[in-house]
């Protein structure tokens, strides 16, 4: 049944034999392979499997977790939690680095994952997802904060799982970004996307337009062009979605091209975005840029940001290339003020809009 056909492990093997670290670096991936078949088994149970509904908890961003949320935090842990490969884990669900148990040297890698993304969907049944990031870990040290800070060029490996009608597991370890279909019968994940490839040009954006009054002028001017449609400057219609779970949207773009937009907003001045650096951003711009597609922040590319901060929000803007080029040149325009029927005083004049990524 299998003749011919790529499984995760074989893949890895052939692809991570030429680096001197790449046997751990395999072991680490079938571990994020192994949680997320877990996570895969308890959502795909939904309703039936007890676990939907809140946890009656907050994470550190102050989000209510759902129970799913929590179950799926603790399964990647777990499952990761072995000690020669890993040095340190960090989730969007805990504040600190969590420590892994070792009794002989510290790992090489550090795994930074957002264990179910999307969840606030999961009770309706939409697909959901788990994003994770593996950087080096350079010193013999335990990792602290300050280790996990690293820029997305610095990531050896990211992926996401899409929970979908199939449950996918799309995977970077920058040699190009490859989509495996776990086959449920016999627990496999099988390469079915090998070198996935994002069209440079789209008719297609993924927005939530609820915000846009919030937007700054950049991306009202390219949201109003692409509603403009035919009679328009970009002289062809567009077509809009919106799932409100990354993963999802993301995979569509993959899939058939697009435009993901979590831009910047002022609906609350502290927070530059919605989306997390390290756990949501960086992984799929990885994946995004190895499938020939960009990711942006509006104004430098995403993976060249520096965190600051393990929980730091970012303004992600990512997927066909030449559209991708064409928003960073409108927030080009804005800045230099030769946008003209697009720039409002309530952006430039209040430095608090004036975003430096
Ligand atoms: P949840 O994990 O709380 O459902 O958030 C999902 C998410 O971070 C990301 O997956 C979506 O793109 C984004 O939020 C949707 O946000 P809006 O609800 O503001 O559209």
């Amino acid at each position: 049944m299998y003749t011919g056909r790529t499984t995760l492990s074989k893949f890895l093997i052939e692809h991570l034999q030429d680096l001197d670290d790449g046997g751990q670096l395999a072991g680490l991936l079938v571990d994020v392979a192994a949680a997320v078949k877990t996570i895969a088994a308890l959502t795909g149970r939904g309703a039936l499997g007890g676990h939907h509904g809140d946890a009656g908890s907050e994470n550190v961003h102050g989000e209510a977790q759902t129970k799913l949320d929590v179950l799926a935090d603790t399964i990647m842990i777990e499952h990761c939690n072995w000690n020669g490969l890993v040095a340190g884990m960090a989730s969007e669900e805990n504040e600190q680095p969590i420590p892994v148990e070792t009794d002989g040297p510290v790992g090489r890698y550090l795994l930074v994952f957002d264990p179910l993304d999307g969840s606030s969907n999961v009770a309706m049944n939409v697909s959901v997802g788990t994003i994770f990031s593996v950087l080096r870990h350079a010193s013999s040290e335990t990792p602290v904060a300050a280790d996990f800070l690293q820029p997305g060029v610095r990531q050896v490996a990211a992926g996401y799982a899409i929970y979908g009608p199939a449950t996918m597991l799309v995977l970077t370890v920058g040699k190009g970004t490859h989509g495996f279909t776990l086959d449920r019968e016999v627990g496999n994940f099988v390469l079915t996307h090998p070198s996935i490839a994002i069209p440079p040009e789209t008719s297609e954006f993924a927005i939530n337009t609820s915000n846009e009054r919030f937007w700054e002028p950049p991306v009202q001017r390219y949201v109003t062009e692409c509603k403009a449609g035919a009679t328009g400057v970009r002289e062809r219609d567009f077509n809009m979605r919106w799932i409100a779970s990354m993963v999802a949207d993301v995979h569509r773009i993959l899939m058939r091209g697009g435009v993901f937009l979590y831009p910047r907003d002022f609906r609350d001045p502290t927070r530059p975005g919605r989306l997390r650096l390290m756990y949501e951003a960086n992984p799929i711009a990885f994946v995004v840029e190895q499938a020939g597609g960009a990711a942006s922040t509006g104004r430098m590319r995403l993976m060249e940001v520096v965190p600051e901060d393990m929980h730091q929000r970012i303004p992600v803007i990512l997927g066909s290339r030449a559209e991708i080029e064409r928003i960073e040149r409108y927030h080009g325009e804005y800045e230099q003020g030769t946008d003209k029927p697009y720039r409002s005083p309530l952006f430039k004049e209040r430095s608090l809009y004036r975003a430096e990524v």
